[in-house]
């Protein structure tokens, strides 16, 4: 099965191209041109409803959006790869909880620090959501602080598909804040830019 991978350079498409990659499977990356928000445009409409990136397309044509979705199912499509904990296990239940938690909790806090005007008017509102947001967003990363069990993955038990989500939205923080207050996160995320079948992908994705 040949995946295809819809998103832009340094966007959370980067999570999809790091779980394709560590399981070894054929992809190919369809860029957006994001800058001009051909993410908004009808065209991308077609795949991706909600105009956000990544979207996952198969050879088949099946579509499939939502970053833990997709993360979820390539893990079941090909399990011999163990990229998440088994069906049933308690560490699965623990790197789902860490997922969603990001993709829930801080993942929509990004879009409301990028894009301030799309949830108010006034340049004055737009200024203090940018600012709530990130101050939630930094509580929110404490609280995943705390709880890495693992050293230096989020697992106790060793690398899962949890901390290539964690890596790519970790690395939109502001570094040096990352260093002093999320020393663990910190230390995870240096581990896993350091996995040689991502290089290529942080290549794209981390500057
Ligand atoms: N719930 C979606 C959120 C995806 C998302 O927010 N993607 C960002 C990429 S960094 C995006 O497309 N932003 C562009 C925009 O909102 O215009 C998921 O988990 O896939």
């Amino acid at each position: 099965m040949r995946y295809v991978i819809h998103g832009a350079p340094g966007s959370g498409s980067g999570i999809v191209e790091a779980v394709c990659a560590e399981l070894g499977v054929p992809y190919e990356v369809r860029d957006l041109d994001a800058r001009n928000d051909e993410h908004r445009g009808d065209a991308y409409a077609g795949l991706n409803p909600h105009r956000k990136m990544p979207t996952l397309e198969t050879e088949d044509g099946e579509i499939l959006t939502e970053s833990v979705a997709i993360v979820i199912a390539l893990d079941e499509r090909h399990p011999e790869a163990g990229l998440l904990p088994p069906p049933g296990s308690r560490d699965r239940a623990q790197a789902l909880r860490w997922m969603v938690f990001l993709a829930t909790e801080v993942y929509p806090l990004v879009e409301m620090v990028d894009y301030p005007t799309r949830f108010v008017d006034s340049a004055d509102g737009a200024a203090a959501i940018r600012e709530r947001a990130e101050a939630l967003q930094r509580e929110r990363w404490r609280v995943l602080e705390a709880n890495v069990g693992g050293s230096p993955y989020c697992l106790a038990s060793g690398f899962s598909a949890t901390d290539l989500y964690i890596t790519k939205l970790g690395v939109w923080l502001d570094r040096e804040w990352r260093r002093e207050h999320l020393p663990r996160v910190d230390a995870l995320i240096a581990a896993v830019l350091a996995r040689p079948r991502l290089a290529p992908v942080w290549a794209r994705h981390v500057r």
